[in-house]
């Protein structure tokens, strides 16, 4: 099966009792077992089934068997959000006195995460700036047990060359963890290059309506599992039934949309990368961007997001902001509608200013994440909002 028909078909429950066609949600905490020989039998492992839904339930297995499908792995742990189901892989893979290698541009809550809570659990931490692999390299010590990568990254769209960091991850004995957030299996799967894990907010494209919070793992199946029981089952970031189905009807349609999110992007960073007011668009589709070339080899295209710099800084990034009227302000992202935010004083504020500084987030960046509207009322509201900068800042 290609692409589309595994994300409509795979994973599918048949429900054998009323044959119903869509999925049925498995609203339900717990279930019960034929007898208390059946029950001891499903605790020991001898027989699959289900006991409790923190332990799995068939609207989160729906969802899994679809995303390991889609991303070209052998199993999939669906969670309550990405930051379950990024602190439920790290604690899986490390224990005091083991090191990671992360990069220097995260999502704010990955940065917060790897920088104040592994080393309360005895984890030593660098961060690098892995957009060089040589720098991936130079910090590889005999303890280094993952390399953790965003790529694109949010909110510069830097691109990290998976192949090579998982070269080097694998030659020092390490794995690499990839978050593939910003465009989803549908244009770059990382296990191909090499990555042993993948990780999504599926909160944004995968879910793609702005309706639900969930995380994805997909990796090895003996890895998941043990990060299903005993890590998830007693971390408990577990979705609930209704939002693995919601989750699983967006899955349907993100060929389809990313299409369009794809097509849209493109024309409106053209746009703004013409217009006298933007100093500088970071979108890996535009020709001028550093890394265009990286992320044409290992991308099937460009994505739905993108940031840029605004002559006159941060003021004019707030104007801008304050003037939109179509695009949402607000933080979240890969969702059918529009949404501009600001980095350094909403998604990455979790990160130290200085540290921000250093991986490209300035204080005047704004970031868009380009819908599936119509792209001419996209970029009608961006002009209309770029006119009011016009007026108040020289
Ligand atoms: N990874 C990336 C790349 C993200 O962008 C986010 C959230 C997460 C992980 C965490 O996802 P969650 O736990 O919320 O499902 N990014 C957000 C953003 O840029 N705006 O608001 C949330």
């Amino acid at each position: 099966m290609k692409f589309n028909t595994k994300s409509i078909h795979a994973g599918k429950v048949h429900d054998k009792q009323t044959g119903s066609h869509a999925t049925p949600i498995y609203q339900t905490s717990t279930f019960i077992f034929e007898n208390a020989e059946q029950g001891a039998r499903r605790f020991a492992g001898e027989e699959e089934g289900y006991i409790y839904t923190r332990l799995g339930n068939p609207n989160m297995s729906e969802v899994e068997k679809k995303m390991a499908a889609l991303d070209g792995g052998e199993a999939g742990m669906v969670t309550a959000s990405a930051m379950a189901a990024i602190s439920t892989t790290l604690y899986s893979q490390l224990q005091a006195g083991d090191h990671i290698i992360a990069s220097d541009t995260l999502y704010g809550c990955t940065f917060s995460f790897i920088s104040n809570l592994l080393p309360r659990a005895g984890v030593e931490v660098t961060f690098v700036k892995a957009a060089d692999p040589e720098n991936i390299k130079k910090a590889m010590k005999p303890n280094t047990k993952i390399v953790y990568v965003e790529t694109p990254a949010n909110p510069t769209m830097t691109i990290i060359d998976i192949q090579a960091a998982a070269e080097i991850a694998h030659a020092g004995g390490a794995k690499l963890v990839v978050d593939n957030t910003f465009v989803t299996p549908y244009l770059q799967r990382p296990l191909e290059w090499g990555a042993d894990f993948v990780v999504y907010s599926a909160t944004k494209y995968l879910g793609g309506h702005g309706d639900l919070l969930a995380g994805f793992v997909i990796g090895p199946k003996a890895e998941i599992d043990r990060m299903k029981v005993p890590f998830l089952k007693d971390i408990g970031g577990i979705i609930s039934p209704f939002d693995a189905w919601l989750l699983n009807r967006g899955l349907k349609t993100l060929g389809v949309r990313m299409d369009r999110h794809c097509e849209n992007t493109m024309k409106v960073a053209e746009y703004l990368e013409a217009h006298p007011l933007i100093e500088k668009v970071n979108y890996p589709g535009l020709p001028s961007f550093p890394q265009y070339e990286l992320a044409k080899k290992q991308m099937d295209n460009f994505g739905g997001m993108l940031s840029f710099e605004l002559k006159g800084g941060v003021e004019a990034g707030r104007v801008l902001m304050n003037s939109v009227k179509l695009i949402a302000l607000a933080v979240s992202l890969g969702c059918v509608d529009s949404l501009i935010q600001h980095p350094a004083s909403m998604t990455h504020s979790p990160v130290p200013r200085e540290e921000r500084l250093k991986a490209g987030i300035t204080d005047g960046l704004v970031r868009l994440s380009v819908g599936i509207e119509d792209v001419e009322d996209i970029i009608a509201d961006l002009d209309q909002g770029l006119n009011e900068v016009k007026k108040v800042v020289k």
